[in-house]
């Protein structure tokens, strides 16, 4: 390697030396030399006259200054140094890329036939030399030349303002984007598209033209994005009163993109997966998802564009708020409880992973070598509990009351997450000193709750110790405060009012000490105790529920998430069980009591599909694998797959009833219709293991008239390995082959596979028509799955898993850094494995280690597991 890559400390945050107020930026279009001509108002804010701009990968061709050639100037790695600047100038540079070289899809790149670019967090400094910090805003002008047949739509941030033709067959557009903003919500896109275009009317009168740029021929699946669009500018308003603020919203689908979508400033750039969808090709998960992105994005416009972050340690401030924002709108527009749900899976899932993880670090990182690797679930979900945890202390009304007084100091400016909790706190009078340590601390608190009940006083108490176990990043951990959500219910399934000390209390606990006691009064029975509702706080839970106790809560819970939450509590008593009877080479047991439990959940009256479906739903291998500090990878899976086999065998008939019961004649995406589906496709799920398993799931699969129905098929029948897997795999790779996207979905099986020969399947899918190894959605679905989501051949113990995802590492270091880190996380956890597994998935890190071209992305995370 060139230079050891250094890491930046939020502590050495200092402002900046100089400002650009205005930036003009011209751009002349070719694939493989692109001019940019960037002309920028610069003012001098502190006593030095050198200016120091950030720059890859450019060809530097001239500067100016005030209109003279400039000399004084130095080119360092990375930087651009300009000496004896005057205090006000205008600073004109000329530097050319090469998009079509650009593999990284990160600055100005081609996606397809497209120009389009990707500037968060530091890629604007792959377009030209600038002040590549989020703190820096300044108004854009940006004029696009490009060939006009190649590139009939020519887009950039803001309002189009101008434009005309040239010789040679070429034209230009220019853009103005009032709004100052930092170089990473710079945005541009060059192609030739199909447009959906609608109109919104904002609440105050304003009309805002949207237009959805999607690939020609694939119009008939943008129409669900631009719903979703409609809807979250609606709810914006309603909800937060916040309204969009430019005459023009775009929004472009691009095949060639490295996360989900990105909130260019009036110009999003999506990740086509977020766009296209009709029922042909698209599952209900997908419809949620595009719903649940596209809101997002536009959230930001508010929480992240108007109001931005001071500096990148700053992210959470801006993530966590959004993803707070669009989950919120999800629930509001379909089950609360099933959002939950899936958001407190991840959480409880890969997001303690994460803490537990080399990567570990608190939601405001402290410190970074390459920002790319810190959009991560800790920033980004974690984040958002942390804020939902503020809504819950403060109550909508105070909470909103902070988001108000959050504007009205902080909008047009880059901001701190201090920024947001101190409005939070003068808004509402609620003290938040203690609160905000979970900005600064990072690893997954634990509750260690139990409890007395004391007949003769009618008391109950609760006893709950918190404590975080040291993470790599930070050995010494402090109390925080938790709120801590708790009902007491009688056996009659009536809730107790709370009562301490002679007052009512709310149900809403502040745990702020390392061990606290709750004395509860006028306890007439021993209460059964529904702890931690709504998850009200990203911690681990431990109190010794019996079995009864946990299905008394599964039915008489009043909130369904609790319920829900009851029932997983009881499959992860059995399986931790049932983990240790396979270590001892015992059968898989499950009690008839469980068994019952879940048959009463499948045969109830009152509860929605969707939210049936959760409760029949068991938790990954992943979600089990954090459980443990050394994970046996194959008794979990085998434990797993006993207890699901046994609740399908000894359910058949209520699973049958149902599977039947809820067939549909045609495809809707109300929220009832997509329930219903789940839990047909649930119920599917488990039959697949019965007898009837081949019979039905090929059934399904000939009579699918929607993509949910026919992926349900196929995921049972890759699952369960039934004789009619491979007959459905080639009927979809015959009738999709030529879409990669929806071929996605056919790779991520491919890549779960547990069959023994699943590797080989892989390597023969790479060469499928539809995969490249530089799309990255091709990537992630194919390699992704397996490392991620077929554990135990993953980890196979001839280490041929490891050997394979080494040798992909290494290639994807070269073309897309950012898609090989996140591609890499599960070897960062070698340490939960056996001995001999430790060693071949470390020969595979030191390997990567070794590499002379090794990317900043891959050396921050192989150093930190290496360290571990
Ligand atoms: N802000 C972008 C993520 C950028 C990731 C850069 N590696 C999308 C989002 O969170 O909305
Ligand atoms: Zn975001």
């Amino acid at each position: 390697m060139a230079q050891t890559p250094q890491a930046k400390y939020r502590k050495d945050y200092q402002s900046p030396s100089h400002t650009i107020t205005d930036i003009d930026l011209t751009f002349d279009l070719y694939d493989n030399q692109t001019k940019v001509t960037a002309v920028s108002q610069v003012k001098q804010l502190k006593d030095t006259t050198t200016l120091s701009l950030e720059g890859e990968a450019l060809k530097l061709e001239s500067i100016h200054v005030n209109g003279e050639v400039w000399t004084a100037y130095q080119e360092v790695e990375g930087r651009l140094e300009i000496h004896q600047l005057p205090e006000q100038t205008e600073l004109t540079i000329v530097t050319v890329i090469d998009p079509e070289a650009n593999t990284a899809l990160e600055g100005l790149y081609k996606s397809g036939g497209a120009f389009c670019t990707q500037c968060e967090a530091e890629g604007f400094r792959r377009i030209t030399y600038y002040m590549d910090r989020p703190d820096v805003l300044a108004k854009y002008t940006t004029k696009v030349i490009a060939d006009k047949a190649d590139y009939p739509f020519l887009l950039s941030n803001g309002n189009r303002v101008a434009e005309g033709d040239l010789d040679g067959g070429r034209h230009w557009v220019q853009w103005q984007d009032p709004h100052p903003k930092p170089a990473y919500l710079f945005a541009l896109v060059a192609g030739d598209f199909d447009v959906l275009r609608d109109t919104y009317v904002t609440k105050s009168g304003r009309h805002v033209d949207l237009e959805i740029f999607v690939d020609k021929g694939n119009l008939d699946r943008a129409p669900h994005a631009m719903t979703s669009l409609i809807n979250s500018m609606k709810w914006d308003e309603e909800r937060f009163g916040l309204e969009y603020d430019l005459d023009i919203y775009m929004i472009v689908a691009v095949d060639f993109f490295n996360m989900g979508a990105m909130e260019n400033k009036g110009l999003n750039i999506f990740n086509s997966k977020y766009v296209l969808a009709n029922e042909k090709t698209a599952t209900d998960t997908d419809y949620l998802g595009i719903e649940a992105v596209i809101g997002h994005e536009y959230f930001h416009n508010w929480t992240g564009n108007r109001v931005t972050c001071r500096d990148w340690f700053q992210l959470s401030l801006k993530e966590g708020l959004t993803v707070f924002r669009d989950q919120e709108f999800s629930s509001d527009l379909g089950s609360r409880a099933v959002n939950r749900i899936n958001n407190v899976r991840i959480i409880r899932g890969p997001q303690f992973a994460e803490d537990a993880s080399p990567m570990s670090h608190p939601i405001r990182p402290e410190q970074v070598i390459e920002m790319n690797n810190f959009y991560t679930l800790t920033v980004y979900e974690k984040g958002s509990e942390v804020i939902s945890m503020m809504h819950t202390l403060l109550g909508e009304e105070g909470f909103q009351k902070g988001m108000k007084l959050y504007f009205e100091r902080h909008d047009g400016t880059a901001a701190t997450c201090e920024d947001f909790v101190s409005a939070m706190e003068d808004a509402s009078g609620v003290e938040l000193k203690q609160f905000r340590l979970w900005y600064s601390q990072s690893g997954t608190p634990t509750l260690k709750v139990s409890s007395v009940y004391n007949q003769t006083q009618q008391t109950y108490s609760l006893t709950i110790e918190q404590s975080t176990e040291p993470t790599q990043d930070q050995a010494e951990k402090q109390a925080l405060h938790i709120p801590f959500d708790v009902e007491l219910y009688k056996q009659s399934g009536e809730v107790i009012e709370l009562q301490c000390n002679g007052k009512p209390v709310d149900s809403v606990l502040n745990i702020t000490e390392a061990k606290q006691i709750f004395v509860f009064e006028n306890i007439t029975e021993r209460p059964t105790p529904s702890l931690l509702r709504e998850f009200s706080a990203p911690v681990k839970l431990e109190y010794d529920y019996s079995d009864s106790e946990l299905t008394f809560l599964m039915v008489h819970a009043r909130n369904e998430f609790a319920r829900w939450d009851a029932g997983q509590m009881l499959l992860a008593k059995y399986i931790r069980f049932n983990v240790e009877q396979v270590q001892a080479g015992k059968e898989v047991e499950l009690s008839d009591a469980v068994i019952d439990a879940f048959r009463g959940v499948l045969l109830s009256q009152e509860l929605e599909p969707a939210f049936i479906a959760e409760m029949m739903s068991l938790p990954s291998h992943n979600e089990v694998s954090g459980w443990y500090k050394q994970v046996d990878v194959d008794a979990v899976a085998k434990v797993l797959k006993a207890i699901k086999v046994t609740l399908a065998i000894e359910l058949e008939d209520e699973l049958s009833a149902l599977y039947h019961s809820l067939k549909q004649q045609a495809y809707t995406i109300e929220h009832a219709a997509i329930g219903q589906r789940s839990l047909r496709n649930t119920a599917l799920g488990y039959l697949a293991y019965t007898e009837q398993g081949n019979a039905i799931v090929t059934a399904q699969y000939a009579d699918a008239n929607n993509m949910t129905d026919t992926i349900a098929a196929m995921t049972a029948a890759n699952s369960a390995e039934l004789a009619c897997r491979e007959h459905l795999m080639a009927d979809y790779s015959d009738k999709w082959k030529h879409d990669g996207l929806v071929m996605d979905k056919w790779f991520t099986l491919q890549g779960m596979n547990p069959a023994e020969n699943v590797l080989d399947t892989i390597k023969q899918a790479m060469n499928h028509e539809a995969f490249s190894i530089k799309n990255p959605n091709r990537t992630r679905s194919l390699i992704g799955s397996f490392l991620n989501m077929n554990p135990v051949r993953f980890h196979a113990k001839s280490g041929e898993g490891y050997k394979f995802a080494g040798e992909i590492l290494r290639e994807l270091n070269s073309s897309n850094p950012q898609v090989a880190s996140r591609l890499i996380d599960p070897l960062l956890k070698f340490r939960k494995y056996d001995a001999e597994r430790q060693a071949m998935i470390k020969t595979e890190l030191e390997t990567l280690k070794a590499m002379d071209n090794l990317a900043n992305d891959l050396f921050e995370k192989v150093t930190k597991a290496l360290e571990s």
